[in-house]
């Protein structure tokens, strides 16, 4: 039990859900390293949505409600972290869920699926071996024929970079949500939201409802997409840092 009153109670909370995710074969164990680098990342950066991160997200929410057919895709990391809101994402957006996995077999397909319905979610997508994107040679290449494959812009927080780069390369646009600005994820997204995923869901819940409908503010908003810029700037805020 974590006593509430810890300087560091909230992150030995997220903790202790990753292990959990462990335990119920939902996030890899490799996820576990994942979560230390965008930890460390996350101190540099004062544990806090910068500007540039807002700025991001509004973006996001924009490309996301212009989207003729957006996917959200799921993995170990996120379907622990922020199921609720993942499901509310795809709610508001009418987007389908789509779990895909680094380290993917069968069982944890299937969990993740059973986790996201538990959170409220509906016809959770899972990939088919009969389906595949091109560029890409990880297990990640297998998709869902209605989801990631027919997708014009796909939402994939705490990505590795092959994918990224390879979805790319299928003629989609990319929304990422990665605490690196140096990761090649975050260097090849077409939107790179700068901040932690449990931060950025709620916020991103609130700009898609703000921006719904209003497609003046949309158009405005994707006009103003300049990825490199919120990198830098994420880059800048972290060496603030160092005295
Ligand atoms: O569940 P699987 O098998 O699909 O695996 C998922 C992971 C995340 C393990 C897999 O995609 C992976 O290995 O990813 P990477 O290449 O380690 O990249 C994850 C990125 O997410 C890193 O750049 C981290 O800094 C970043 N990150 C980690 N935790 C957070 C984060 N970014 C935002 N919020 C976080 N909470």
């Amino acid at each position: 039990m974590i006593p509430k009153s810890h300087p560091r109670y909230k992150s030995l909370k997220t903790r202790k859900l990753l292990e959990r995710g462990v335990r119920d074969g939902i996030t890899s164990l490799n996820g576990l390293i994942a979560h230390g680098r965008g930890e460390a990342f996350d101190y540099l950066l004062g544990e806090k949505t910068h500007d540039f991160a807002r700025k991001a997200i509004k973006a996001a929410a924009a490309m996301l409600l212009l989207a003729k057919r957006p996917v959200i895709s799921v993995n170990g990391n996120t379907a622990m972290l922020v199921p609720k809101e993942l499901v509310l994402l795809a709610k508001l957006l009418g987007a389908p869920l789509e779990v895909n996995l680094f380290h993917t077999s069968y069982e944890r397909l299937q969990k993740i699926k059973k986790h996201l319905e538990q959170h409220g979610g509906k016809n959770i997508l899972l990939p088919s071996k009969r389906c595949r994107i091109a560029h890409l040679d990880s297990p990640r290449k297998y998709v869902n024929p209605d989801g990631i494959f027919k997708a014009d812009v796909v939402f994939v927080p705490l990505e590795d970079g092959d994918r990224a780069e390879a979805l790319i390369k299928n003629g989609k646009n990319v929304i990422t949500v990665d605490l690196n600005p140096l990761s090649r994820t975050s260097q090849k997204a077409t939107v790179t939201i700068v901040d932690n995923i449990a931060r950025v869901m709620p916020l991103l819940i609130t700009a898609v409802r703000n921006l719904k409908n209003d497609d003046a503010r949309k158009v405005h908003a994707i006009s103003k997409i300049d990825n490199k810029k919120y990198l830098l700037k994420a880059l800048k805020e972290i060496t603030l840092h160092v005295k």
